[in-house]
């Protein structure tokens, strides 16, 4: 997808196409105001305050058309310059940019206005020098925007488009955006009835449906089974604590607005958890511990509630209660690298077993300034920061830094993706903090019988099952690989009258083996039923007639392409079994 923001010519078009949609709106709805109306990366958008009047999908239209008609006046794009003054006397009827203008910086000595024929907006440029440029562009959406991003704000109406230089650019740009609609997780979510979401259950609390819930299944087995092996130890703890194990860890202070509001029972206060930590490091701190006893990986498939803006609230990728593929590694300060490397090893050897080759690694650090968000200890920041750096040069692997991303206990080192639709996102990360465990006050015997605190590394690899399932389904665009497939095999008899019973033989013989089929036995006709197969991008397809019933064959057809293979029962069943068991991706078959 073309970034706008990174083409300087894109960039202007697409700000002079907000003023064109401004003008246009102007026209159609006399009392709107207006907001701001920048060039972002996949275009433009307005904020605007219409009053009482909501945006509807089919006025799009109608302000495009009017577009159009401004366009067409060929008017001239022209820069004014005011005194702060004069500004204020000019938009004096309009609090939005009042409000602007009043903020602006003491030194800004000039203020600039764009006109367009009836139309002024306040703006800094630059623009196109006339609106018959404007001729390839598009609105795309729109939504409710909260002014200043505040929702105790009046909420405004955002409307997006995009702009090009020429019919084939836009063209693009639009095949580029209907294709990700297809690959949206949503969509394919309410498609393959993977997912739901109730408004009584409330907004960011997705209920995972049958056929979800055998991918989320598939994935805990997978990754435990993995976790297992490199010596983790599973535990389950409650979903709350009170507010005093929060104040302990520091969440109360640090991560209290990410947090559900506190509920009394009998004399407690609770919180519904937003991190496990807290559980962990009391597991650790259940007994003494040797230093040949660490690490000590204390893992966990752990339920957490945060409060996300509901604006942001989306699908399986961001919710308010979520999974965690959580666990706590309790090490010495000799052992943080090797452990780091450990982990990152992990996260590239599952990235690998899921064919995920588009992603980033992000170094996220503290921000100084932010005194609310980390906690105050310069020493220990830097001291963490320089040992990630560290470790990262060993292992060798590209990452970017951000600062203000880090935990408020650490740095991290995050995997970045780009989901379908919006922006960047966190997959999987790896945290290194020396606070916690001394807020726990946990320890350690040394060698010579001291006592000294451990080190924690926090590491999710999947992140949460949530996150993750929303992106392997874009991944795949819901064509997912065998062993993680809902339903395995469509088995389907020529005509059900005929080869009925014998689709039940097989379909039968397949369930018996572990393989999750399904019979359909339907009164429908073959292609009708062959179609719908394919829609539902089941991975064996197979499909008995006379021939196979007589000579006890299978005939299947895989996902996605067109021929058709004939093998013994037996045959059959070891092919797809091995395919199942190797985990294999689909374009390894
Ligand atoms: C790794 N205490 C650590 C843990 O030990 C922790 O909670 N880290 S976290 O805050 O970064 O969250 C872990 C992962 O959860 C993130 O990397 C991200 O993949 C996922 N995640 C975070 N917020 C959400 C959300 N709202 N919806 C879905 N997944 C989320
Ligand atoms: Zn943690």
């Amino acid at each position: 997808m073309i970034n706008i923001k990174e083409n300087e010519r894109l960039e202007m078009l697409n700000h002079s196409c907000a003023h064109l949609m401004a003008q246009a709106i102007q026209h159609l709805y006399p009392q709107a105001k207006f907001w701001v109306g920048p060039a972002i990366e996949e275009g433009f958008y307005y904020d605007i305050d219409l009053g009482d009047e909501v945006i509807k999908e089919e006025d799009l239209e109608r302000i495009e058309r009017e577009m159009k008609k401004c366009a067409k006046d060929a008017k001239n794009i022209i820069r004014h310059e005011l005194t702060k003054e004069e500004a204020l006397e000019k938009f004096k009827d309009d609090p939005y940019k009042i409000d602007l203008i009043s903020r602006m910086d003491e030194n800004e000595t000039v203020i600039s206005c764009y006109s367009q024929g009836d139309f002024t907006d306040l703006c800094r440029g630059p623009h196109v020098a006339n609106t018959k440029e404007l001729k390839y562009f598009k609105l795309l959406k729109f939504s409710g925007a909260y002014w200043k991003g505040d929702s105790n704000n009046k909420m405004l109406q955002r409307i997006y488009g995009v702009c090009f230089d020429n019919q084939e650019d836009l063209d693009n740009c639009l095949k580029e955006i209907q294709e990700a609609k297809e690959r949206d997780h949503r969509k394919i979510g309410k498609e393959q009835e993977l997912f739901m979401n109730h408004e009584l259950v409330g907004s960011g609390m997705p209920l995972w449906l049958p056929n979800g819930a055998i991918i989320r299944k598939q994935l805990e087995n997978y990754i435990y089974e993995k976790e297992q092996k490199l010596g983790y130890l599973h535990v389950y703890t409650p979903c709350v604590g009170t507010v005093d194990l929060y104040k302990t860890s520091g969440h109360w202070d640090h991560y209290k607005e990410n947090m559900f509001p506190m509920m009394k029972v009998d004399e407690e206060e609770f919180v519904l958890r937003p991190m496990n930590c807290p559980h962990h490091m009391l597991i650790y701190g259940n007994k003494l511990h040797s230093y040949r006893d660490l690490p000590i990986r204390i893992g966990e498939f752990a339920t957490d509630f945060r409060y996300e803006a509901s604006g942001a609230v989306k699908g399986l990728e961001r919710v308010r209660c979520m999974c965690q593929n959580d666990a706590h590694l309790f090490v010495r300060p000799d052992q943080i690298g090797e452990e780091f490397k450990k982990v990152v090893s992990l996260i590239l050897d599952v990235y690998h077993d899921f064919g995920i080759k588009d992603y980033k690694f992000r170094l996220s650090l503290r921000d100084k300034e932010d005194k609310e968000k980390y906690f105050d200890d310069d020493q220990m920041w830097d001291e963490a920061e320089a040992k990630l750096r560290e470790v990262l040069k060993d292992l060798g692997v590209e990452y970017f830094e951000a600062i203000g991303e880090a935990a408020f206990y650490g740095p991290k080192l995050d995997v970045e993706v780009k989901p379908a639709v919006g922006p960047e996102v966190t997959l999987s990360t790896c945290q290194l903090d020396f606070l916690l465990p001394r807020r726990f006050e946990l320890s350690y015997i040394d060698s010579n019988g001291e006592k000294q605190t451990p080190v924690v590394l926090h590491r999710a690899i999947f992140g949460t099952f949530d996150r993750f399932t929303a992106f392997l389904i874009e991944e795949t665009k819901g064509a997912f690989p065998t062993w993680l497939a809902p339903t395995q095999v469509k088995v389907i008899p020529v005509n059900p009258e005929y080869q009925g019973d014998y689709g039940e033989e097989v379909n039968n013989l397949l369930l018996e083996n572990g393989v999750r089929s399904e019979l359909d036995n339907r009164n429908e006709k073959l292609g009708y039923r062959l179609r719908e197969a394919q829609t539902s991008k089941t991975p064996y397809t197979l499909i008995l007639g006379d021939q196979e019933k007589q000579d006890k064959t299978i005939s299947y057809r895989l996902y996605g392409e067109k021929d058709t293979t004939t093998l013994p029962q037996k045959e059959f069943i070891q092919l797809i079994k091995k395919e199942i068991d190797e985990k294999r991706l689909r374009e390894k078959r």
